[in-house]
């Protein structure tokens, strides 16, 4: 009996070496370990035999018991793991699957301008500072030498928002106020630049948007002049376009500046684009922060930074900028 249990015992841990799944699995387990297995059946005859045979066979019998079970133990665990690598492979997410077929987005142009200009002027000496985008009409005008009943207040086709009194706000119609903001915060030397959204109830032609954005320079310190700005504003030109690009001041006139100019960039063909105002701060503004306009000087200046995308990049149109057109915005 021991004898022929012993080749079961052989068989069952073959056949369970090679098992592929857990059904298969079950049905061996009954076979070998079940109530009609020969290991069950040989313990039942056990009591058939006298008590010195009965213990050495009981002996027999329960390690083969052990033996059968420990393969059953170790087929069940290997197909665990077995089934353990498959979810986990299915579970897989192959995200390199998708490299060549997917496109990776980019950063908008003006984005892309904006961050190139504030590397520039960082580049330069330049901190970066930001104002909000809703403001008071001392911000926007009056603490920049706009009072009231000024004819510039006219010119900046300004979008207000309704809160009621006591105040008047409105959409920043450019980044000047940061300006003021500033001088009111910081003490001099001050060398900043701010890019920003500004707001106008301008049409969208193809050199306008009612939102658009600007960047605005200011600098104040000790013994500033004119030819400080000049200087600065063609470093940055270089700087930005490349050595072939050439910068020039027009006289021109801003309530915030005393000089003002305007100031224009060369084009390839010859003729030049004008980018933006500049000059020297007026004095009545330093007052206005609470600085001494014979101790400081300063100049500032502000250009649009949609316009300078559209100049380096050779659009024809700027509304092309707001149109989202995957078609136009993949191409950069
Ligand atoms: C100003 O806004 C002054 N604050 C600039 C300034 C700052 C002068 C500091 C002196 C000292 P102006 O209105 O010209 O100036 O606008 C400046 C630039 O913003 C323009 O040259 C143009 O490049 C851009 N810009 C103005 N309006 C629009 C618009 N509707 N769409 C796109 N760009 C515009």
């Amino acid at each position: 009996m021991i004898e022929t249990l012993r080749q079961t015992a052989v068989e069952a841990k073959a056949r369970l070496a090679e098992v592929e799944d857990l059904d298969e699995l079950a049905e061996l387990d009954v076979e070998f370990l079940g109530k009609k297995s020969a290991v069950t059946l040989a313990k039942r005859q056990l009591g058939s035999l006298d008590p010195d045979e009965r213990r050495t066979a009981g002996r027999e019998v329960n390690e083969i018991r052990a033996e059968i079970e420990t393969a059953v133990e170790s087929a069940r665990e290997r197909l665990a793991q077995a089934a353990r690598v498959l979810r986990i492979e299915a579970e897989r997410l192959d995200l390199t699957e998708f490299r060549g077929k997917a496109r990776r987005g980019s950063l908008h142009l003006v984005t892309q301008s904006r961050d190139r200009l504030e590397d520039v002027f960082v580049g330069m000496g330049f901190t970066v500072a930001e104002g909000p985008e809703v403001e008071s009409a001392w911000y926007n005008f009056e603490a920049l030498n706009i009072p009231e009943w000024h004819p510039a207040r006219g010119s900046f086709d300004t979008i207000f928002v309704d809160l009621g009194e006591p105040e008047e706000v409105m959409l920043r119609s450019h980044t000047s106020p940061v300006q003021i903001r500033t001088m009111e915060n910081q003490k001099p030397p001050i060398y900043i630049v701010a890019p920003g959204r500004t707001f106008r109830t301008d049409t969208a032609d193809a050199t306008h948007l009612p939102a658009f954005n600007q960047i605005e320079g200011l600098v104040v310190d000790r013994g500033i002049t004119m030819g400080d700005l000049a200087g600065t504003i063609d470093e940055f030109v270089h700087t930005f376009f490349g050595g072939d690009v050439k910068s020039r001041l027009r006289p021109s006139y801003f309530p915030f500046t005393e000089p003002s100019a305007e100031f224009d960039i060369s084009r390839a063909d010859g003729t030049w684009l004008e980018l933006g105002g500049c000059g020297m701060v007026h004095p009545n503004v330093l007052r206005n922060c609470g600085i001494d306009p014979d101790e400081w000087q300063g100049f500032a200046f502000g250009f649009g930074i949609d316009r300078l995308a559209v100049m380096r990049h050779e659009l024809d149109d700027i509304r092309e900028l707001v149109n989202n057109d995957v078609r136009f915005l993949r191409q950069f």
